[in-house]
């Protein structure tokens, strides 16, 4: 079988020749499976110059040997860290770069230690991340599929949204029918709110009931293929007062024009700046309390990040967020978010629920 993982190496080499180092490590799950295919929960992957070794412990070794091919298996034996050190300090000198993001400094001392004075350690985050936020074809198919499961998970559970329900109850169904229907799971907790709850953006689900009048913010994604969607609708249970109806037609036309800004050659600042732009238009901005998107692909949050002031230029084979909302303590918030893929010509939605303010 035809498998991406050996070109992908090629591309991280090619980077590795030009940060002259003799290799990076890896401790990240997500950049093990897009370089490997492994899917194990703990180790250390080494991509050198020429080469590869996956360090792993006794209870995924021949998960590894199965899942890998062209990559050495090396056991753990001691700590992960030690193992890496030991093994590297049997190659001989060498320069490697390691993501300071991923590597605690207790675990940055063991390496330094145990891989000896030959092994230099250099800082070089991100250079797996620069590859992952360029999907192939396949991975935005695998994508596509990941975003219109979740429209129907979503879209199944405004069904369920009846006064007297729980927050949690909600949350549980979500969850039980992204497995039904084929995920492997929920790409991060389900945010379930209901009234004032929701104007906490991350709120977690508890045991408050669903009552009549109230905003219900529902944000949710699942992981099918490997691959994360992330969607999230607001509905109002009821007729929505005229306050709500003005923030949520702000929220509506923020997103459509953050989604129209995000093109190929534009930068991830002047999308947050448009959903902003027209939040600041109904004098709203100040209930916007996070970043516009973020990169979406293997991993929930993954690089580019959409926020205000960053520089990076959306390329073709971007997968990004669109999410702004208003958020007003003690009333309750509203958001709207999807998915977008970057082309070289046109950006394409790939969650595929209405986004029209729903009264139930
Ligand atoms: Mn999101």
């Amino acid at each position: 079988m035809k498998t991406p993982f050996a070109q992908r190496r090629r591309a991280l080499r090619a980077k590795i020749a030009v940060k002259g180092l003799s290799g990076i490590v890896s401790t990240n799950p997500a950049d093990w499976y897009y370089l490997t295919g492994f899917t194990g929960e703990a180790g250390a992957l080494l991509i050198l110059r020429k080469g590869a070794a996956l360090v792993t412990d006794g209870r995924f070794t021949a998960q590894a040997e199965e899942e890998t091919s062209g990559i050495r298996i090396v056991k753990q034996n001691g700590s992960l860290t030690s193992s890496v050190g030991t093994w590297l300090r049997g190659l001989g000198r060498g320069k490697i770069g390691f993501d300071a993001a991923q590597i605690s400094v207790e675990q940055f001392r063991t390496l330094r230690r145990t891989a000896g004075a030959r092994v230099r350690w250099v800082a070089a985050g991100g250079e797996i991340g620069s590859l992952r936020q360029v999907k192939e074809p396949s991975e935005i198919a695998q994508m596509r599929k990941a975003a219109l499961l979740v429209g129907d998970v979503l879209s199944a559970a405004l069904k369920l949204l009846k006064p007297g329900v729980s927050e949690i109850e909600i949350a549980a169904e979500i969850e039980y029918q992204m497995r039904s229907w084929g995920a492997s799971g929920p790409a991060f907790e389900t945010i379930v709110a209901f009234g004032t709850r929701s104007a906490h953006p991350h709120a977690r689900p508890s045991e408050k009931r669903l009552r009549k009048n109230e905003l219900v913010v529902l944000d949710l994604g699942v992981i099918l293929g490997h691959y994360c969607s992330d969607i999230t609708r607001t509905v109002f249970v009821g007729r929505a007062p005229a306050r709500i109806r003005r923030w949520y037609r702000a929220v509506q036309e923020a997103q459509a024009a953050a989604v129209g800004a995000a093109r190929a050659g534009i930068t991830c600042g002047d999308v947050d700046a448009a959903a902003r732009g027209v939040l600041a238009h109904y004098r709203l901005d100040k209930y916007f309390v996070h970043s516009t998107g973020h990169g979406l692909g293997l991993e929930v949050h993954e690089d580019p990040r959409v926020a205000r002031g960053q520089k990076r230029v959306l390329v073709s084979g971007n997968v990004i967020t669109i999410e702004p909302g208003v958020y007003v303590p003690g009333v309750g918030g509203i958001r709207i978010e999807d998915d977008v893929a970057v082309h070289a010509g046109r950006t394409e939605v790939l969650t595929q629920v209405p986004r029209n303010l729903i009264e139930i």
